[in-house]
């Protein structure tokens, strides 16, 4: 029906990322500004991703205004201030576009539909907030016509949620925490492209799909106000770790990205654990998943080579395990033995390759 005009969209995709330096902790909670620096390795879209399509149109009812399905339910986003944030700084910059070129038609007055899916189960654990808000993003941007590059847009993004800021970038992305008060230098930026490390792997052991941990944000508050370690963590410990993050990414040094990569999640979770009341993300299973990676590791340095594996958990039971392709049968293969695959939800991650289901 084009009596009312007609109906722009536009789609797109955003994968999930799992960080190896771990964002935890806020300077500023409505930003979004983050205590420290982190960075993550970007998943491939085959595995897990956010497909979004935005739209607009002067057909759509303006009394109903702006609106997100997300696995097929109404998400209430009137009352998400995150949400609002990030569309109304979207359609900010597309009223600049509009007003220094008349001839664009007028999308910033529109209302927006925004329909989201998810292709892994949202309530996993597994950072759908940074799927999703990219793609939030993402789509808007595109459907806009924005000029704008994608370390412009992870300042939008990271106001949805802060680790979505780095899933606007492919490959192994920083997220800087930057000073200034009002966030305009807390961006993220890609150190790596995919093809700089391409063996990268990824195995996603979903441990527990149950979703009753303590939410990420309330979290970070509690360590930040109580946690006696946090300071140093913050200070002093991580700015050393991006550093030493970094080098070993540029040198695909993977005995040196898995033991910082295992140092940097039982940090994070030793500061939840010095938390008053105390956060305990990880369970026995979780556990016992570290003791499988730390048997594949001893038995490949007794031989006198490298860690072949690195475990990371985020704010859950779940581990993500980081290998290198040529290590399959003795990473992946190893957890697939013991566990079967009917207790294993698993992905194996992979940059410009075809993901087999584990
Ligand atoms: C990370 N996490 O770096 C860390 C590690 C969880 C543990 O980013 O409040 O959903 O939306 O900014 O991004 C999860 O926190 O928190 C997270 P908000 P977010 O991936």
């Amino acid at each position: 029906d084009n009596r009312q005009g007609p109906v722009y969209r536009s789609s797109t995709t955003a994968p999930v990322n799992i960080a190896v330096i771990k964002y935890w902790g806020k300077r500023d909670a409505t930003l979004n500004l983050p205590t420290n620096s982190s960075l993550s390795v970007t998943l491939s879209q085959a595995s897990l991703r956010t497909h979004t399509t935005a739209s607009c149109s002067a057909h759509y009812a303006a009394h109903e205004g702006d609106s997100l399905l997300l696995n097929g339910s109404a998400e209430p986003i009137q009352h998400s201030p995150r949400t609002q944030a990030c569309l109304g700084q979207l359609r900010s910059l597309r009223s600049s576009l509009e007003a220094s070129d008349p001839s664009l038609p007028k999308l910033s007055g529109l209302p927006l539909h925004i329909v989201s899916t998810n292709n892994f189960p949202t309530a996993a654990g597994l950072a759908s907030s940074a799927a999703g808000f990219a793609a939030l993003v993402r789509s808007i941007a595109d459907l806009y016509a924005l000029p704008q590059s994608a370390t412009e847009l992870s300042r939008i993004a990271r106001q949805g949620s802060g680790s979505a800021c780095r899933s606007l970038m492919g490959g192994y992305v920083a997220w800087r925490a930057g000073s200034a008060a009002d966030g305009s230098d807390s961006l993220a930026d890609e150190v790596a492209p995919p093809a700089h490390w391409p063996q990268m792997r990824a195995l996603v052991l979903v441990v527990s799909a149950a979703k009753k941990h303590l939410p990420s944000t309330a979290g970070m508050q509690v360590t930040v106000k109580t946690s006696s370690l946090f300071p140093t963590r913050a200070d002093v410990v991580v700015p050393r770790r991006m550093q030493n993050m970094e080098q070993a990414i540029r040198a695909r040094d993977f005995d040196a990205f898995a033991r910082l990569t295992m140092q940097d999640s039982n940090g994070f979770h030793a500061v939840c654990l010095d938390s008053w009341p105390p956060i305990a993300y990880l369970n026995d299973v979780s556990r016992a998943a570290v003791r499988v990676v730390e048997a594949i590791n001893q038995q490949s340095t007794d031989a006198g080579a490298g860690l072949l594996a690195a475990y990371t958990f985020d704010a859950g039971p779940n581990a993500v395990v980081y290998y290198l392709e040529r290590d399959t049968e003795r990473v992946a293969g190893v957890f697939r033995a013991l566990l079967g695959n009917e207790r294993v939800e698993g992905w194996e991650g992979s940059y410009g390759q075809d993901i087999k289901p584990a």
